[in-house]
């Protein structure tokens, strides 16, 4: 596997469409948003939506819409972010799944999260694992700390491998109260990996302005790549985010730049045990 698979996280659920005009939070914001990045290099997105006022949701009809759309518009890998926002009740996280994406992320541990706690206890990653074992739906686990891998390994080990077999895992770096956005800590992460099962795969996002630096560290170690409005809004110093086109565009030229070009979605669902469409 030489290419690299680039996730496009185009909304998140912490950003302010207030204060960021050109973050996609209706339906058709974030179907074109999609098409263009899947035409830049992206193979998977990983998708948080929001209501009509713009605040983020977990609504399950407007999460089942916005799978059917996706689906419907590109060839994509639709990922579900279970996490959704730090005020969400484990229930409707849970009930996430119930839209029928083919990815969703799995939080290994509780982490402060800015001014607020993510909260992901022990018993909860249990219960999305093994749901989403029984209804053949691929995780992403999501590390926000050199620990949350130790919790993984633990996971594994007690309640199998994920659907597909495959493990992969995404390095969610520089978030106020997680592992910062460095080299040093992306290295550490990967020497960590290697005690996961054989095959396990990574990519890897670093908030803010970690976001160059913790990309030309995951290329450089073999990662693959996570960029978006979810994770970074300003550019360059001085220079906000356009569009998550902009960010795409970006992370496929270091890609090509690395000699590891972006895959097809097809590719990406072979690499991570994702069923073919
Ligand atoms: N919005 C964060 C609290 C995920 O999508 O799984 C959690 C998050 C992780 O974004
Ligand atoms: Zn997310």
């Amino acid at each position: 596997m030489t290419g690299t698979v680039i996730t496009v996280a185009p909304t998140g659920a912490e950003v302010s469409k207030a204060e960021v005009a050109a973050l996609p939070v209706t339906l058709d914001e974030l179907v074109r948003t999609a098409k263009e990045c899947e035409a830049l290099g992206a193979s998977i997105i990983h998708v948080h939506i929001r209501d009509d006022r713009a605040e983020p949701t977990l609504d399950q009809g407007r999460l089942r819409a916005t799978v059917a759309a996706l689906r419907e518009s590109t060839d994509l890998i639709v990922q579900l972010s279970s996490g959704g926002a730090v005020t969400d009740p484990e229930a409707d996280r849970l009930a996430v799944l119930d839209a029928g994406p083919e990815m969703a992320s799995c939080t290994m541990g509780t982490v402060n999260f800015g001014d607020g706690v993510f909260l992901n206890r022990w018993e909860f990653i249990v219960e999305l694992h093994t749901r989403m074992q029984e209804r053949g739906i691929v995780p992403e686990y999501e590390i926000f700390d050199l620990g949350q891998l130790t919790t993984l390994q633990r996971l594994l080990g007690k309640h199998g491998l994920p659907a597909g077999g495959h493990v992969h895992v995404d390095l969610v770096m520089g978030v106020p109260g997680g592992m910062p956005g460095t080299t040093a800590a992306l290295a550490a992460c990967e020497q960590a990996i290697r005690d996961l099962p054989a095959g396990t795969t990574f990519s890897a996002t670093g908030i803010g302005r970690s976001t160059i630096p913790v990309m030309l560290a995951s290329l450089s170690a073999g990662g693959h790549l996570r960029v978006g409005m979810e994770d970074t809004i300003t550019y360059a110093k001085g220079q906000p985010v356009e569009s998550n086109m902009q960010l795409v565009a970006r992370a496929a030229g270091f890609a090509q730049l690395a000699q590891r070009p972006p895959v097809t979605p097809a590719d990406a669902r072979s690499l991570l045990g994702v069923p073919a469409r």
